[in-house]
């Protein structure tokens, strides 16, 4: 059995829609980091980060429980543990990983801070914006000309490298616009492709099920959204 640590947040999507894809019994623990549940010593000591999503496996690769943190490790451990999603083929896997490793340092990184700076940044923060749009045009312009000549962002075939990817590149005409749509044609039927798949739409029923636990953005503490944020008493200068 796998127990999975999550919220209703890109990164934790990524991890639902592989247990879903991979039919492996789970259970979900979440965790409210409105709440400042991540930093709680239960948390913390599964990821020394006190960041989610973070799974434990009760049937690790020596027969005993086994935790891994950091979404892209957690999708190449389920990959491994069952042979799915990922090629085995020496070459064909070291080309998915390029890409997953190019979600995890680039499409997940520039993304949340587009996010952070659309949402949290007091007014004026015009330069802040404009550059994580800008990051974040750059990678589009990368994954439109990948999927343009390749069915998956991974290679060949739907893999982890798609599932990393799906649930930060599908909101972002809330961010930039219905105009990128347009834009980006061969991605916005990248997504379409992968939004229609039966075990994505498990996994959003999951994930939305967990939403009804959570404190609600109006009701967080201002305190515990500092330190979440990084900002206010918990700024670092
Ligand atoms: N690189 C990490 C990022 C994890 C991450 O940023 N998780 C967010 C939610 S998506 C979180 O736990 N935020 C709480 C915090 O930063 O205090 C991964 O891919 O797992």
């Amino acid at each position: 059995m796998i127990t999975l640590y999550a919220a209703d947040t890109a990164n934790s999507s990524k991890i639902f829609i592989a247990l879903e894809e991979l039919q492996l019994p789970y259970e979900v623990k979440p965790v409210d980091i409105l709440a400042g549940q991540q930093f709680e010593p239960a948390l913390t000591e599964l990821n020394p980060n006190s960041k989610i999503p973070v799974i434990v496996d009760s049937e690790g690769p020596d027969g005993r429980p086994h935790t891994v943190f950091e979404s892209g490790a957690i999708l190449l451990y389920l990959a491994d543990k069952t042979g799915l999603l990922l090629s085995k083929e020496p070459v064909a896997r070291s080309e998915a990983i390029q890409w997953l490793m190019m979600q995890m340092s680039t499409v997940g990184p520039m993304t949340g801070q587009l996010i952070h700076f659309a949402r949290f940044a007091p007014p004026g923060n015009d330069y802040a914006l404009a550059r994580y749009k800008s990051q974040v045009h750059r990678f589009l312009d990368v994954l439109e000309r990948r999927v343009q000549r390749s069915e998956w962002i991974g290679g060949p075939n739907y893999s982890i490298v798609d599932i990393a990817n799906f649930p930060w590149v599908r909101p972002l005409k809330l961010f930039l616009g219905d105009q990128i749509e347009a834009d980006y044609p061969h991605l916005t039927a990248w997504v379409s492709r992968i939004a229609e798949r039966p075990a994505v739409a498990r996994a959003d029923e999951a994930k939305a099920r967990l939403a009804t636990v959570f404190t609600p953005p109006e009701k967080a503490d201002p305190v515990k959204v500092d330190r979440l944020l990084g900002r206010g008493a918990y700024s670092r200068t």
